[in-house]
């Protein structure tokens, strides 16, 4: 397995329109996508920061794994998200190594990502994602 480089930083927002005022006018960045992504009840913003991306993640469900997490946490560092070449041989590599995966499998994330998660309580309390492109 080899990560080449932080994908991006997730960050939980309860409103992205509240939250982009600071990242565009304060920090200068600008959001050069927003997207929903159903299958993970999100919405998402991002901008780039160099090769690094942050994505901006508001709920669009109570059940919603980020508003879950605000309400438990509040806004903050929700994931890190490393690209890898294939998010499926990264995430049977990690767990043939005693890690808790969430995602046996990838799934299709923003972007069009191959996407999985490692479980927090298994990574020293990071939220770890990995991200692949269609191989
Ligand atoms: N970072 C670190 N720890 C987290 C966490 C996070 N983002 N989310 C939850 N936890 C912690 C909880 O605080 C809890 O810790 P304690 O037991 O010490 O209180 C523990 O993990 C388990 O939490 P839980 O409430 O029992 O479980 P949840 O139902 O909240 O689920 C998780 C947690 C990580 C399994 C779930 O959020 C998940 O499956 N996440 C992956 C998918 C996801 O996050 N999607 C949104 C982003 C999508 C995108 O980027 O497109």
């Amino acid at each position: 397995m080899d990560l080449s480089h932080i994908e991006h930083i997730g960050i939980a927002v309860r409103s992205i329109d509240e939250a982009k005022k600071y990242y565009e006018k304060v920090l200068g960045l600008e959001c050069y996508a927003t997207e929903e992504v159903k299958d993970q009840k999100v919405k998402t913003a991002f901008f780039k920061v160099g090769q690094t991306k942050l994505e901006l993640l508001e709920a669009t469900d109570p059940e919603s794994p980020v508003a879950k997490f605000i309400e438990k946490r509040g806004e903050g560092i929700h994931h890190i998200a490393f690209a890898v070449d294939s998010a499926d041989e990264a995430l049977k590599s990690v767990e043939e190594k005693g890690i808790k995966i969430i995602d046996k499998t990838s799934r299709k994330g923003a972007e069009g990502l191959d996407i999985g998660f490692l479980h927090p309580k298994s990574t020293f309390g990071v939220l770890t994602e990995f991200c692949s492109k269609d191989n």
